[in-house]
């Protein structure tokens, strides 16, 4: 059985990777609206990488015998302008969720759940990783300015990003 109030947090993290999916979508839509088909897919990914984080979560509960807790979740941020603007606000998400992890890691070791605090070590790495992730799209961006023919070819590349499916069971 879990912890109530690690089960809570749990609960809270899985509305906030669905959140996370709700988010990249419609930057993915934007993408798509002004023809950066590359940027789009990126973000697509990105969400379908979101969900996997919700249903690990989910999983999570369900072995250890707990109650998952599905909520609302929030209408995502649509107010964008450019690639740059959006990979920031990316960021600035990133770091948000990281925060929210750090949370659950600090929780689940006050409430002296070891096996929560065991399993979302994975988050934590992931969450070092989504960062970089971000953070070189935003290099890159910065590098090219304004340069047209440099934002095509960054378009072509993140066109070539491929999901990768995580599951609980791949990761415990
Ligand atoms: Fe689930 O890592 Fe991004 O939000």
């Amino acid at each position: 059985m879990i912890n109530e109030k690690v089960q809570d947090v749990l609960n809270s993290q899985i509305n906030k990777e669905f959140y996370s999916a709700y988010l990249y979508l419609a930057m993915s839509a934007y993408f798509d609206k002004v023809g950066l088909y590359g940027f789009s897919n990126w973000m697509r990914v990105q969400a379908k990488e979101e969900v996997d984080h919700g249903m690990i979560l989910f999983d999570y509960i369900v072995e250890r015998d707990g109650k998952v807790n599905l909520t609302h979740i929030d209408e995502p941020d649509k107010e964008f302008t450019c690639p740059m603007q959006i990979f920031e606000k990316s960021l600035e998400h990133e770091k948000y969720v990281t925060d929210s992890i750090n949370c659950v890691a600090s929780m689940s070791e006050d409430e002296c759940d070891l096996a929560t605090r065991h399993f979302i070590d994975w988050y934590i790495s992931e969450q070092v990783e989504e960062e970089a992730n971000v953070m070189n799209v935003i290099k890159k961006l910065k590098m090219f300015g304004d340069d047209k023919s440099a934002l095509y070819h960054l378009d072509k590349e993140l066109g070539k990003r491929e999901y990768k499916t995580h599951t609980y069971s791949g990761i415990s």
